[in-house]
């Protein structure tokens, strides 16, 4: 028998409750129109556990991933839902359990999975080589079918990966279609080696640089321009000795900076630099590009630790409603010789979960999408509880070239997962197309896939997707245009 989940704020409430779901949509329900013009699909991934935790509790970073799968075509959408089946999901349903400890700390879990994976695939999901790549930043890829969401298994690109690890968040180049990206903790837990690569859409590494951060720690995002890479070094260190004896992978560290490791897209590495800032929280990347020795990253920035789940040695974190947060456009001056960098807010609301036309990704550019917290805006806490953790209650537009933004907010019980842009047509201008994002219904207990014009957000859905079912918070996911599919 499964027991039930804990009552805790990771595990209860509309947003967290696991879905634990799997299967498949046929023609899901639309109020509004689709238009003819969206046809591909909309892959995604949650943290979804299977089982209770092994240790009574765990964080929402553990869960494991289950991919879902929109497919637009001729102004329908048909929806499937899987988990990848990680070497981990596997050894839990043989037995029927969780076996697995803390979150990234090997050393707590049963001795029967010690030489499994410990993947949990549950952070981001890319088409690479006509494999859909489900990504965890602890781990390789897991591989699968685009098109049945059927797990191949680990993929080591062909034995080209030289890594332990492999970013959730890498770009890809949008002129050549080249996979970018990096490992940290490269040489095995809380290591302090960092490895960039780049790999061309046949699947061929065609670059390979390793560096050495100052000491391990999380570098969750990154940004790619034409001539640089930035690796933002988060204030959460990594400790061998800590995890062995039984601690948290990741702890907050007040007195280190916010360092930024910086270095030329076609050097060795050698030419590493480190500029840095006071003690905050790095967000996602929005995009980055360069500009005669400039490189501006936009990116938003939290007064202190959001991960509270992550304490610092003391075991302090601050309360949520202490910390103030923005987007911010971060200035590297690479014919300085300091380490300083400009910091300049673009919003005045704090926001996460950025987004921006992939097609400008690492180049000059003008609009962003993120979902935002208002404060101030009605919330149905008598009927809800309490705003959970990931609440935002807006879905809005940044114009980054005149700061100017739009935003919409439904109503008073509903929250968005991170959206998408999909262009209205491959050559339509930037940012003219659509917004996609699921949007949680926190008092029905429901799921709905919005649909906006991304120029009029303000004007509210074009069409609204209802799912037969309440889907738990997501992290990041992508859009495939269906041509792409059909070639792979
Ligand atoms: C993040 C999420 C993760 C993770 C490390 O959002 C960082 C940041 C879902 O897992 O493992
Ligand atoms: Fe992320």
């Amino acid at each position: 028998m499964t027991p039930p989940f804990p009552k805790t704020a990771e595990f209860s409430g509309s947003l967290y409750t696991p879905a634990r779901f799997e299967g498949e949509v046929y023609d899901l329900e639309v109020e509004g129109r689709i238009p003819d013009e969206i046809d591909g699909t909309f892959f995604q991934v949650a943290p979804d556990p299977q089982y209770p935790p092994m240790l009574g509790e765990d964080i929402f970073f553990n869960g494991d991933g289950a991919i879902s799968a929109f497919r637009f075509k001729n102004g329908h959408v048909d929806f499937q839902r899987r988990y990848v089946m990680t070497e981990r999901l596997k050894a839990q349903r043989a037995s029927r359990a969780s076996l697995h400890g803390l979150y990234r700390n090997p050393f707590t879990n049963d001795p029967s999975v010690r030489d499994l994976s410990n993947s949990t695939a549950n952070t981001n999901v890319i088409l690479h080589h006509g494999k859909l790549l489900a990504l965890k930043e602890d781990s390789p890829p897991y591989a699968l079918d685009p098109v049945t969401l059927e797990t191949i298994g680990l993929y080591d690109f062909d034995g080209q990966l030289t890594s332990a690890t492999f970013t959730a968040h890498p770009k890809f180049d949008p002129e050549t279609g080249d996979l970018l990206c990096f490992g940290y903790e490269a040489k095995g837990e809380a290591t302090p080696d960092i490895v960039y690569y780049e790999v061309d859409r046949h699947g061929r590494m065609k670059r390979e640089v390793w560096i050495v951060a100052p000491y391990a720690a999380m570098i969750h995002d990154f940004a790619v321009t034409e001539n640089y890479v930035i690796f933002p070094l988060m204030p959460l260190t990594a400790d061998l000795g800590r995890m062995k004896q039984g601690g948290k992978h990741f702890q907050w560290q007040p007195g280190l900076d916010q360092l930024f490791g910086i270095l030329r897209r076609d050097g060795d590495g050698r030419d590493v630099r480190w500029f840095k800032a006071p003690n905050g929280f790095q967000g996602h990347t929005l995009n980055a590009f360069d500009d005669s020795g400039k490189i501006y990253v936009d990116m938003p920035v939290t007064s202190g630790n959001i991960f509270y789940f992550f304490p610092q040695a003391d075991g302090v974190v601050p309360p949520p409603e202490t910390l103030s947060s923005q987007m911010m456009r971060w200035t590297f001056d690479m014919n300085s010789h300091g380490n300083a960098i400009e910091v300049k807010p673009l919003t005045g609301f704090a926001c996460e979960f950025p987004r921006s036309d992939d097609r400008y990704s690492g180049r000059q550019y003008r609009h962003g999408f993120v979902i935002a917290m208002d404060p101030t805006k009605p919330f149905d806490e008598e009927r809800i509880g309490p705003r959970p953790f990931q609440f935002f209650n807006q879905l809005a537009h940044i114009d980054v070239t005149t700061g100017g933004t739009a935003t919409w907010f439904a109503d008073d019980q509903s929250c968005f997962q991170e959206p998408i842009f999909v262009p209205r047509r491959p050559d339509a201008p930037e940012g003219d197309g659509y917004v996609i994002g699921l949007c949680n219904r926190l008092r029905e207990r429901a799921t709905d896939l919005l649909i906006l014009d991304a120029q009029h957000l303000a004007d509210g859905p074009i069409a609204t997707i209802k799912l037969p079912m309440r889907l738990r918070m997501s992290l990041h996911g992508n859009w495939v245009p269906g041509d792409r599919l059909k070639a792979a």
